[in-house]
């Protein structure tokens, strides 16, 4: 399995082990033409001398790309289970008050590095380049 950062060199370096594979490159300057809801998924090529490669998108295209802001939280566990408490029922837990989620940082329930990976995964969506 081929895997690291978005641009790097992945697909075309399987390109260059398997021409047949004629995996779609130029991820970095192609970037803004993707649409936010393009699937992008991990893809595996069979070797015609044995064996299997499997490239996957960068992290960012994998793990963002169809999640809504909304529904992000509900990846984080310790989130899911309070998101029903906070006062807004769309609440998106970056700066409403009553919010459940960020009591429970403040308290130490929440881990601070979690809700910051929270937080830049929620702005990032816009801002990916
Ligand atoms: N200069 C240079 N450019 C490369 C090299 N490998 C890939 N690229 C370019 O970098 C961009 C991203 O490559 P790609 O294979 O799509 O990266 P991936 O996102 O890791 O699959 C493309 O425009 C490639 O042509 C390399 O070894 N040298
Ligand atoms: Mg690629
Ligand atoms: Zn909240």
């Amino acid at each position: 399995m081929v895997s690291g950062h978005s641009g790097v060199g992945k697909s075309t370096l399987i390109n260059a082990i398997v021409p047949e594979a004629n995996l779609k490159t130029g991820d970095i300057s192609n970037w803004s033409d993707k649409g936010k809801h393009t699937t992008t998924f991990a893809e595996m090529i069979h070797l015609p001398f044995g064996g299997k490669l499997i490239d996957t998108p960068g992290i960012r295209e994998l793990g963002i790309v169809n999640i809504e802001k909304q529904e992000l939280c509900h990846f984080f566990p310790e989130m899911r289970a309070r998101l029903n408490q906070c006062k807004f029922n769309n609440c998106v837990h970056i700066n409403e008050p009553g919010c459940v989620v960020i009591e429970a940082v403040e308290e130490g329930l929440i881990s601070p590095t979690r809700y910051d990976s929270y937080v830049s995964m929620y702005y990032n969506e816009d801002n990916r380049n």
